[in-house]
């Protein structure tokens, strides 16, 4: 009996730093409800998708920085996805930035959580590959100061049973990044949701603004293909506050074939129905990582030959 799950992207347009909790919610309420009646068990919105994505610019102001982070999740402002999820009976996942004090500290995390049907809350992670910079850089068009105004996640790469089968995320960056998968792929996962605000132009490399989509796919394919895994990608997308971000959203199959992808920069759903049993193939065979991995030699290898340092 295959174990069919309905997967839902909702790809969100850019957010206005001017627009409201309540205004943003209100558009991912109307995507969770379109996704339910294309049939979706599970609706997954982006990274940072409750406002926008403010490592774009820079401030001094430690009480702006606060007003981009939720204190409590669910709070007043976003319960109403957590009371629609359960009415409707659908799964979410959730990218937003995460203000935490339970360590005695205020602690910042760029974060990303799981919710089952009945809208409580299964799973969390905290971004661990953060890009970009700590430093103001006035002479570039945009920031990207993810490593001023977050932490480095502390959580791990963490997977849950949920929605039929095993689920972990991912965030942005992380998807460029292969252990992030991996570390996913040992604990047998099945599928992977991850958020990201890409901006089109990378101001410390131009030269690859021209591979964007292709690098966002190729990442997340080859993420899929080499863990046996669906992975559902889902994009902030358009210019937002003056930034150009690609869209691009997809759901990928353990096979690493692109099954449904979005068609515009805006506020988009895409669904598929996943088997997740289609990576068991590739799991017991090509990836059985029992018989074929060999972790003990990788670590001889990089101490007999070192890092080739550049010479
Ligand atoms: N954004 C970008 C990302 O990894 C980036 C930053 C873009 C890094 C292009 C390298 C190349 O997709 C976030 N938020 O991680």
């Amino acid at each position: 009996m295959a174990r069919i799950v309905t997967l839902a992207a909702a790809q969100m347009g850019p957010i206005a730093r001017t627009e409201t909790r309540p205004q943003v919610v209100e558009r991912l309420l109307a995507m969770m409800r379109q996704a339910k009646g294309m049939g979706a068990d599970v609706v997954a919105f982006p990274e940072a998708a409750l406002t926008a994505f403010f490592p774009h610019w820079y401030t001094e102001d430690d009480a702006e920085v606060d007003r981009w982070f939720e204190a409590e999740m669910p709070g007043p402002q976003t319960q109403p996805l957590f009371d629609e999820a359960r009415r409707l009976g659908i799964g979410f996942h959730l990218g937003y930035c995460e203000l935490d004090r339970t360590s005695g500290r205020k602690r910042r995390f760029n974060t990303a959580i799981l919710v089952d049907a009945q809208g409580r809350i299964i799973g969390k992670y905290r971004k661990i590959h953060l890009p970009g910079h700590a430093d103001h850089r006035p002479q570039t068009p945009f920031q990207n100061l993810e490593k001023r105004y977050f932490e480095v996640g502390d959580l791990g790469f963490g997977a849950w049973r949920a929605f039929g089968g095993i689920a972990g995320m991912i965030i942005c960056n992380d998807r460029r990044w292969p252990e992030s998968y991996r570390v996913l792929g040992l604990q047998a996962v099945e599928m992977v949701f991850c958020g990201y605000n890409t901006p089109v132009h990378h101001p410390a490399a131009p030269d690859h603004d021209r591979l964007g989509q292709f690098h966002n796919e190729l990442s997340m394919q080859s993420g899929a293909y080499q863990n046996s895994t669906w992975v559902v990608g889902i994009a902030k997308a358009g210019v937002e506050e003056g930034v150009d971000m690609i869209a691009g959203s997809c759901i990928i199959a353990p096979t690493g074939e692109i099954v449904a992808r979005a068609s515009t920069a805006g506020d988009e759903v895409i669904v598929a129905r996943c088997d997740l049993d289609l990576g068991r193939s590739y799991r017991e065979t090509t990836f059985h990582m029992a018989i074929h991995r060999r972790p003990e030699h990788y670590r001889m290898i990089v101490e007999r030959t070192g890092p080739q340092a550049p010479d």
